[in-house]
């Protein structure tokens, strides 16, 4: 009896292991909906767009328009989307299709014309938005390597 008990829930764990990981199913969006990726009629238009909907790793985005020349620029930082820098990472290409395969914050502006000043910009969430980090490794690495340097000292003066 004890082992068919044991047997039935370790099979739950793994079914249910198996459900979360099935949870998520990465997404395709099409930027900007039917309006797509364009100078919008307002300046908050792609801010409202992202708003709703919650990004996980995995999601791919469209970036698509059928008038005029744009670009999906993406710039490195909060400081050059805000003043509309329109030097980065430039997709010339309309449908170009990104996918983002780790947590972060992504920040992508048109560097036509002053179609960015004009709203055509966006902010795209990962996950919490935030990179992972290799912070945490490079301090367990440091901590090694004072230990050894420690240790050597004591030997030293052992002898
Ligand atoms: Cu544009």
């Amino acid at each position: 009896m004890a082992s068919r008990l044991c047997f039935n829930i370790g099979f739950l764990i793994v079914a249910s292991v198996g459900l979360l990981h099935g949870a998520y199913a990465a997404n395709t969006y099409t930027v900007g909906g039917d309006l797509g990726w364009i100078v919008p009629p307002n300046s908050s238009y792609y801010e409202e767009w992202t708003s709703q909907s919650t990004f996980q790793i995995g999601d791919s985005f469209v970036f698509n328009w059928t008038t005029g020349t744009h670009t999906a620029t993406e710039v490195s930082t909060k400081e050059e989307y805000d003043n509309c820098t329109k030097m980065g990472i430039i997709l010339k290409d309309a449908g170009v299709k990104v996918t983002f395969n780790a947590n972060g914050t992504h920040y992508f502006l048109c560097s036509e014309g002053t179609h960015c000043e004009q709203g055509q910009k966006m902010i795209i969430k990962i996950g919490d938005g935030i990179p992972p980090s290799f912070a945490a490794p490079s301090l367990t690495a440091a901590a090694a390597l004072s230990a050894l340097f420690f240790s050597t000292l004591a030997i030293f003066f052992l002898n």
